[in-house]
């Protein structure tokens, strides 16, 4: 078996700068149209209680909580993570609490929770999906994989809705190198739904009889296109450039010398010497975002990230706590950096756990760390 990597989360998020470009503009339009029409009555009723100090917990949900409400279909939009392209950045969550009949460790699933454009509530956890291995995984041959994560997103086919890659466990009977392990989960006007593709990735791109993994987003080559960057064996790595496929090809693939066995994207910006090309860490050691943590920055170049960039070190953060009220030690993980709230700035959204029942996600803006303007636990996703 390969060696699973569970405790990670998915990749901070990477897109290249065009994209960042035109989000930046697009967002702009949102908020001119905003401003224009102004709330909307249902906007301001759904907003109420937005700032309460005590989020509701899980047994005290409103209706408009636990009914989840039809995903808004979007036109596509240059906005990191709209996966329903609707010009308004989505929450992904690898972590759910699991029901208490559960005690098998079942996956639990990825968890989807959409944007909104009201600047004062910037995710409706109403609008959410759940994703399974069961719903949404490909098939190996006539096997589901039972394991179902997210690793990374980005729009992979440029049709302006953020694509998500998921890893899994294909069956694999240890001779020759095994089946890719990833997926690729393609974003609509109805968010992610469907069913997944393997990611395809050709043989002179490949390298020992490690498993695939480690799949980082970013504009490695400047051609303003998402590429994905995977391990290969012997700290090698499978570069891939896009665009892809709907089938899940890249449009050409290559082995970089340079690598190691884990890859991020570099934080809190991907392209870390401004030269228009994202950059790669590699490292030896996991690295969970928002920790304390050193690799080998791999700078983007037209052959993708394979120019030697030194050392790189990850700072740790002070994460805030969610007000997660429970007795006992809690852990807090960042989940994302991202504008949610569309003022351009990257606002942080935490997850506050303790055990595997008892959870509270909280986004907060920009420069913020004691009032979140929106907190809800990951119980919503329980069946
Ligand atoms: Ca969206
Ligand atoms: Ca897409
Ligand atoms: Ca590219
Ligand atoms: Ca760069």
């Amino acid at each position: 078996m390969r060696p699973r990597t569970s405790t990670e989360h998915p990749q901070a998020a990477v897109t290249s700068r065009v994209s960042a470009a035109l989000a930046v503009g697009c967002t702009a339009l949102l908020l001119a149209l905003t401003a224009c029409t102004g709330p909307s009555p249902a906007s301001a009723s759904a907003s109420d209680g937005k700032n309460g100090d005590t989020p509701p917990p899980a047994q005290a949900r409103t209706q408009a909580e636990t009914v989840s409400t039809p995903v808004p279909r979007g036109t596509g939009s240059r906005v990191p993570y709209d996966f329903n392209g609707d010009g308004h950045r989505d929450l992904v969550i690898d972590d759910l609490v699991k029901a208490p009949e559960d005690s098998h460790g079942d996956d639990a699933g990825i968890g989807i929770v959409y944007g909104t454009g009201d600047r004062d509530r910037p995710l409706d956890p109403a609008t959410r999906q759940l994703l399974s291995a069961r719903a949404n995984a490909a098939k190996s041959g006539d096997t589901l994989p039972a394991a179902f994560e997210s690793e990374a997103a980005c729009d992979l086919d440029r049709d302006g809705f953020t694509d998500l890659i998921v890893s899994t466990d294909p069956p694999y009977n240890g001779i020759g190198a095994p089946p890719v392990p990833l997926q690729i989960l393609f974003g609509s006007p109805q968010g992610l739904t469907g069913k997944a593709v393997t990611l395809r990735i050709p043989q002179q791109a490949r390298y020992g009889n490690e498993w695939p993994e480690q799949p980082v987003c970013g504009d490695f080559d400047g051609d303003g296109r998402a590429d994905l960057a995977v391990t290969a064996s012997a700290g090698q790595v499978t570069f891939l450039h896009g665009p892809f496929t709907r089938a899940g090809a890249p449009r050409s693939a290559e082995l970089l010398p340079d690598g190691g066995p884990y890859l991020y994207a570099p934080e809190p910006r991907s392209d870390t010497d401004g030269d228009g090309y994202d950059d790669l860490v590699a490292a030896a050691r996991p690295h969970a975002p928002g920790q304390a943590g050193k690799g080998t920055l791999l700078l983007g170049s037209a052959k993708g990230p394979a120019r030697p960039g030194g050392a790189y070190a990850f700072t740790a953060e002070n994460l805030p706590t969610a007000p997660l009220k429970t007795t006992g030690t809690t852990r807090t993980t960042l989940l994302n950096h991202g504008d949610y709230d569309g003022d351009k700035k990257p606002d942080t959204v935490v997850r506050t756990y303790r055990g595997e029942r008892q959870d509270l996600i909280a986004l907060y803006p920009a420069g913020t760390t004691d009032r979140p303007v929106v907190t809800f636990s990951t119980a919503l996703f329980l069946p």
